[in-house]
């Protein structure tokens, strides 16, 4: 989409203030709350502090939201378009930067926040102020909801703004966004972005803090939509509080995805598309296929070919380009990856990581295969959001069916094969929101993304993402 800055990345390109407020209303202000730290995951050293919203600065926020509705929502969708266009565009230019602060913010290697990432970001937001001048004929009519409440989780934590910020704003609505505390920054960047592009005061508002903040967006009673990704336990938190309250709720929560390889394919593509599946991110991925179902008879070739890739695999800085696999995002995340791995193993399955040194500061966990898993495992069942793959197999597509929709989640899933009529009559039977045929993790702006069962509900993406953010 647009020419990338050569690499290797460097953090001098990122202008670190030692301190971060709030963005009300068009301006940093400061949070009541303490203000707290975040960390490289890479080498935990402080990168800044942090502003903490209280409930006051949150009341403070959604009120400059509100104000700001009027005119915003009655701007001409072509008014609003070109926001969005100027906001894509400064994204685009300030690409360099973003990816830089989000790698050092996140953990995650240059190469995926520089190439993946941050043009997914420039694209949503390209792809929704296409929309604001057309959303009439999308047979939705014009009517947006008002203040939404946004919570955001760490793994993508641009893109993850993106695909929240770019559909509400170009339907009319403004924005609470509340950015996970481990990943803090480049939201913030963002607001500096939106200042950037004259957005009017209190149209975009990024209350900074940890659960507490986010309870109180959700909680408040001046918002009207409340958008939700994170886990599944917050996920049934935010569906109580707003039960009965009339606001319009979307939530996108956990996964156990499957990755279903069939004997007729091609070992080496799939060899590919499971490490992508599952290692790309650390693992810190909802729709990550963190379920290998293999048909048996192509068992051994498979996880030989697999383990040979594993081998190659750069875990380490990830500011240096050739880095594959980063940190992981924090020493809570890395306990909890430790933890059911360490779980996987007493409960008998076969664990295996290739030969890794693991830098001796950070938080790092290295490729990890559980053979010889049964589904009742808990590493069948739970989501581990690390680089921790498990193994099963299945004689059948029947069976792989079976085995794959045998989780409360519903993301996503993949099916390898060289039959097309088996891909389409895989896809008719997984409860997935997703079907990835022959790839795996790929995104697209126009592509609906959301899930079943307790992987939560709505749609965001698309034009399903839009029925989102408006009456209709
Ligand atoms: O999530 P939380 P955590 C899963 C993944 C991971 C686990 C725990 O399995 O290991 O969740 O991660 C805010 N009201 N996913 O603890 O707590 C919080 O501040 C309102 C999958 O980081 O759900 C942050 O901004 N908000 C997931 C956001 O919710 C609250 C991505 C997510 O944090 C809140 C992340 C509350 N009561 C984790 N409590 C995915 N679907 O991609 C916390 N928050």
């Amino acid at each position: 989409m647009f020419e990338y800055a050569p690499a290797p990345e460097s953090r001098e390109i990122v202008d670190l203030r030692p301190s971060y407020g709030l963005f009300i209303d068009g301006e940093f202000t400061e949070g009541s709350g303490p203000a707290f730290k975040t960390v490289n995951p890479a080498t935990e050293e402080t990168l800044a502090e942090v502003a903490c919203a209280s409930a006051d600065d949150v009341d403070r926020a959604v009120r400059a939201a509100r104000k700001a509705f009027g005119g915003w929502s009655g701007l001409p969708g072509s008014e609003r378009a070109k926001y969005l266009f100027r906001i894509a565009r400064i994204i685009q230019e300030r690409a360099r930067e973003l990816a830089v602060l989000e790698s050092l913010d996140n953990g995650k290697p240059i190469r995926e926040s520089r190439d993946v990432d941050l043009p997914l970001v420039a694209a949503h937001f390209f792809y929704y102020a296409g929309w604001a001048d057309k959303l009439q004929y999308a047979g939705f009519g014009t009517k947006p909801l008002g203040v939404a409440g946004q919570v955001i989780p760490w793994n993508f934590p641009l893109l993850m703004l993106a695909w929240k910020v770019a559909p509400a704003l170009a339907c009319g609505n403004t924005v609470v966004l509340k950015p996970a505390e481990t990943t803090p920054l480049t939201a913030l960047l963002f607001a500096d972005i939106c200042r950037q592009a004259e957005l009017p005061p209190g149209v975009v508002n990024i209350v900074t803090g940890a659960g507490e903040t986010g309870a109180a967006v959700v909680a408040h009673p001046e918002v009207d939509k409340v958008a939700f990704t994170g886990s599944t336990e917050v996920g049934r938190l935010i569906a109580r509080t707003v039960a009965g309250t009339g606001k319009k709720v979307t939530l996108e929560l956990g996964g156990k995805a499957a990755n279903i390889v069939f004997d007729d394919a091609p070992i080496d593509q799939a060899v590919e598309g499971i490490v992508n599946g599952i290692f790309f991110n650390q693992g810190h991925v909802c729709c990550a296929g963190s379920r290998l179902l293999v048909q048996e008879s192509v068992q051994e070739e498979l996880l030989a070919a697999l383990k040979r890739r594993l081998g190659t695999l750069r875990l380490g800085d990830p500011l240096d380009k050739n880095t594959d696999i980063g940190a992981i995002n924090s020493a809570e995340q890395l306990a909890r990856i430790r933890s059911l791995s360490e779980t996987g193993e007493s409960e008998g399955a076969e664990r295996w990581s290739p030969a890794c040194e693991l830098p001796e500061r950070g938080f790092w966990f290295p490729p990890t295969l559980f053979t010889g898993v049964a589904q009742s495992h808990t590493i069948a069942r739970e989501e581990i959001f690390g680089p921790v793959l498990s193994v099963l197999t299945f004689r059948t597509p029947a069976e792989a069916v079976e085995k794959a929709n045998n989780t409360p989640y519903g993301l996503s899933a993949g099916v390898w094969t060289e039959k097309g009529s088996r891909i389409l009559w895989m896809a008719e039977r997984l409860r997935a929101g997703v079907v990835w045929a022959n790839t795996f993790n790929k995104f697209d702006p126009a592509s609906p993304f959301g899930g079943y069962k307790e992987s939560g509900y709505g749609r965001e993406g698309g034009l399903h993402g839009l029925e989102a953010y408006l009456d209709v």
